[in-house]
């Protein structure tokens, strides 16, 4: 049987929006443990992570609170470390998409131990990967996908042991349409692989799951981060940065059931839900409802299925 540890990271110092620190809870509230547990799997959740408040300051050399941002995610990486040394599944629930770094590297750090290739897929409207020299904004949550390819600041680039923790031929964007003329220029110097809403529009979901998830074996751990203002702000207003036109419900949970059909999903972060602006908890439910399709719950029927 499975073992999934869930891990609350309850912060938003990442962001310059009040509200993912509720994030977690409003995963519990929503079900998330007894959905789990009625996919027969073994749940433990560790509870919620401490660490600094947020102080709600201005950037400083491009960066809004580095400092806590550092606290944050080393907790997180040895959480996430302490998880998969156990064997387990970890689940981080966060808290905005700063903890990314934490827990990817932790990610990224047991996949070079155990030889394993990595993959992540990184739901996303946004591409995150900002850097403190051309980021609008100078919030964290901007910048995970750089400082896991090593560009970043120098306290946020090494948790992994091995720097960049994750190379551009590891990730891919996936649900993306809002991207900072800085973050373009990067994007292409990496020559990261985008599957971004014009290319979902054109082509559909299928084919950029299908292209998406193109190479990946039995030796493969796959890293699902989940930034839920992927989704249509229609569907999931509990957002703090939330962009028109994203996925639908049907094309969100293709996503889920393609990634189940892998069978190789192994840690997981589901993050930047803000309770404080949505509407009965209903994007924590979807999440929910999400998540049961990731660990194999599925509508169709089919013999077997
Ligand atoms: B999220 C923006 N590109 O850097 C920036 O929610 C938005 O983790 C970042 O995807 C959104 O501040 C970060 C304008
Ligand atoms: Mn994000
Ligand atoms: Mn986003
Ligand atoms: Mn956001």
């Amino acid at each position: 049987m499975k073992t999934i540890s869930l891990i609350g990271a309850p912060t938003d110092v990442g962001a310059s929006v009040k509200g993912a620190g509720m994030g977690p809870d409003a995963l519990r509230v929503a079900g998330l443990v007894e959905a789990l547990q009625a996919r027969q799997l073994r749940v433990i959740d560790h509870g919620n992570l401490h660490g600094p408040a947020n102080p709600w300051q201005e950037p400083v050399n491009g960066l809004r609170h580095l400092e806590e941002a550092v606290a944050w995610n080393q907790g997180l990486f040895d959480a996430v470390d302490s998880a998969l040394s156990q064997g387990h599944m970890p689940m981080m629930m966060g808290g905005d998409h700063c903890l990314a770094i934490g827990s990817i590297s932790a990610v990224a750090k047991h996949c070079r131990k155990v030889g394993k290739k990595l993959r992540v897929l990184w739901f996303d409207a946004h591409a995150d990967s900002n850097l403190s020299s051309i980021s609008p904004t100078g919030n964290i949550h901007g910048m995970p996908v750089a400082c896991l390819m090593g560009h970043g600041p120098e306290q946020l680039i090494h948790y992994a042991g091995h720097t960049p923790a994750v190379k551009p031929d590891e990730i891919r964007l996936i649900g993306i349409r809002s991207v900072d003329e800085g973050e373009k220029r990067f994007i292409h110097e990496m020559g990261m692989q985008v599957y971004d809403m014009r290319y979902i529009d054109e082509y559909g979901m299928r084919a950029a799951m299908n292209a998406a998830l193109e190479g990946v074996d039995e030796n493969t751990h796959l890293h699902v981060s989940f930034d839920m203002d992927c989704l249509d702000p229609a569907i999931a207003p509990g957002v703090g940065t939330a962009v028109l036109g994203g996925p639908t419900y049907r094309e969100a949970q293709l996503c889920m059931e393609m990634v189940a059909d892998t069978g190789l999903l192994a840690s997981l972060d589901v993050v930047e839900l803000n309770p404080a602006l949505d509407i009965r908890n209903q994007t924590a439910v979807l999440a929910v409802d999400l998540i049961e399709s990731l660990f194999g719950k599925s509508t169709l029927v089919r013999i077997n299925g």
